[in-house]
C-alpha cells in the first residue's frame, strides 16, 4: 500500500484546495515531524522551463544568480533558455537562448558557468559547442563540430569537451562512421583537436558517446560507452594526466562509470562521485590498484537519486524513495558526505503537490506530487529544482 492508498485525499478536489490541504496532512505522514525550515520556500519559475514543461535538471550558483537546465534531446525540443534568479530577489534573468535541444550539467568553473549543448540544432559537422559567461558577458562558443556535447571540463589553461563526433578520418579512427570523441583547446576555446576517440567494434556506432567528464586534480577522466567485438560494455576509464591519456579498468563497477546524466557527476576532493537511480559511489584516481579506487556508497538501493551537487567539501543528492514500506510520498529525501562513501540523511523537504490527477483505480483524484529534480548548495542556502520548472530554498542542514 502506499501512500495514495492511504487515503490522502478522499473526496475528488482541485489544485488549489490541495494546496491548503497539504499543510493539513503533512504531521500525519511524517516521522518525526517536520522542521519549519524543510517546506521550502519559492524563489521563482523558470519560465521557459514551464513553458516547455520540463523539470530542472541542473542547478549552479554563481554570481547571486541560480541557474537552471532542462530541454529534452529525446523529443529534439529547443532551442533553449539560459535563465537565472537571483539568490535575494527571485527575479528571472535570460541571459542566452541555445539554439540546441537540451541543456543538463551546469558546471562552474572559478566563479563562471559553462553549459555543454547537449544536442545542437545544426548540421553534424557544423561548429558548436557551449554557452559561458566566462568572458565577462555571456556567449555561445561554436567551438567544433560535434554531434551531442555532454559535458565541459577544464584542466590548468586546456579546456576539454566531451561528446561525439562524425568520424572525421577513417584512417587515424577505423571504419566506425561514428565516434566517442574527446576534444580540447589549448588557446581558451578558440581551435580544437581530438584528444581521445573511442568507437565500438561491432554493430552501430550512433550511441558511442562520452556521456560525462570530470577534472580532478590536474587529471582528466571519462569513460566511453562503447562496446567490443562480443558486444561486452567497455569498462576503461580514460585519465588524461601531464598531457597523456592513459586507461583504468573498472573492473565489474564499470557500470557505475557507464551512464547517461552528466548533472550526477561531481568532483569532491580527489574523488569523482557518480550517482544514478539506485546504485551512487566513487571513483578515486589516486587510489593504488587496478580497481582499488571504485567504490560503492552505503545509500539504500530504494533510494533513487535525481541530482548530485559539491559545495565546501560536501556532497549532496536529493531524490526520492521509490520501494519499501511506509514511504512518505510527501517528502523528498536530501544524503550528504563527506567522504564519499558514508552518506546522511539530512533533509526531508516536503514536496508541492502542484496538481492533481484521475486514479481509475480508486476512482477518485488523488495530489500528483512533485518531485524534487536537481539541487545545489551555496553558503547557508539549499536550492532545489523542481519538476514543476520552480526553484525553491530551504536552510542548508548540518552535515555531520
Ligand atoms: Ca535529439
Ligand atoms: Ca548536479
Amino acid at each position: 500500500m502506499n501512500a495514495y492508498e492511504r487515503g490522502l485525499v478522499r473526496t475528488p478536489v482541485k489544485a488549489a484546495v490541495v494546496v491548503a490541504t497539504t499543510a493539513f496532512l503533512i504531521p500525519v505522514f511524517s516521522s518525526p515531524a517536520i522542521a519549519a525550515d524543510e517546506i521550502p520556500v519559492l524563489l521563482g519559475t523558470n519560465t521557459s522551463a514551464a513553458a516547455a514543461g520540463d523539470v530542472l535538471t541542473d542547478l549552479a550558483v554563481a554570481g547571486g544568480q541560480v541557474y537552471s537546465s532542462y530541454g529534452d534531446y529525446d523529443a529534439n525540443t529547443g532551442p533553449v533558455d539560459l535563465n537565472s534568479l537571483s539568490v535575494t530577489t527571485g527575479a528571472l534573468t535570460k541571459q542566452l537562448t541555445v539554439n540546441g535541444e537540451e541543456l543538463k550539467a551546469l558546471r562552474v568553473i572559478d566563479g563562471k558557468v559553462y553549459a555543454a549543448d547537449v544536442d545542437p540544432k545544426a548540421p553534424w559537422t557544423a561548429p558548436v559547442g557551449y554557452a559561458t559567461n566566462a568572458g565577462g558577458s555571456w556567449t555561445y562558443n561554436a567551438a567544433t563540430p560535434f554531434q551531442h556535447v555532454f559535458d565541459i571540463a577544464r584542466s590548468g589553461s586546456e579546456i576539454f569537451l566531451a561528446g561525439s563526433v562524425v568520424n572525421p578520418d577513417p584512417a587515424l579512427y577505423g571504419p566506425t562512421p561514428d565516434l566517442a570523441a574527446i576534444k580540447k583547446s589549448s588557446d581558451g576555446g578558440k581551435t580544437w583537436t581530438i584528444t581521445k576517440a573511442r568507437a565500438s567494434a561491432g554493430g552501430s556506432s550512433a550511441y558511442d558517446r562520452y556521456y560525462w567528464m570530470a577534472a580532478v586534480g590536474g587529471k582528466v577522466a571519462a569513460i566511453a560507452e562503447v562496446r567490443d567485438a562480443a558486444g561486452n560494455a567497455n569498462r576503461l576509464l580514460d585519465v588524461y594526466s601531464g598531457g597523456r591519456w592513459t586507461s583504468i579498468d573498472l573492473g565489474r563497477l564499470f557500470s557505475l562509470a557507464q551512464r547517461h546524466e552528466p548533472t550526477k557527476y561531481e568532483v569532491l576532493g580527489t574523488k569523482i562521485i557518480l550517482s544514478d537511480s539506485n546504485s551512487t559511489g566513487y571513483i578515486d584516481l589516486n587510489a593504488k590498484g587496478k580497481t582499488g579506487g571504485v567504490q560503492m556508497s552505503n545509500l539504500p538501493a530504494s533510494f533513487a537519486s535525481r541530482d548530485i551537487t559539491v559545495h565546501n567539501g560536501v556532497a549532496y543528492s536529493v531524490g526520492n524513495w521509490f520501494s519499501g514500506t511506509g514511504i512518505d510520498m510527501t517528502k523528498n529525501v536530501v544524503f550528504a558526505t563527506r567522504d564519499g562513501v558514508n552518506w546522511t540523511q539530512v533533509a526531508t523537504p516536503a514536496v508541492i503537490p502542484a496538481t492533481t490527477y484521475w486514479d481509475h483505480g480508486g476512482g477518485e483524484m488523488i495530489p500528483n506530487y512533485g518531485e524534487y529534480t536537481s539541487i545545489a548548495v551555496d553558503g547557508a542556502t539549499m536550492y532545489l529544482g523542481g519538476d514543476d520548472a520552480k526553484v525553491y530554498r530551504i536552510s542548508a542542514p548540518a552535515v555531520p
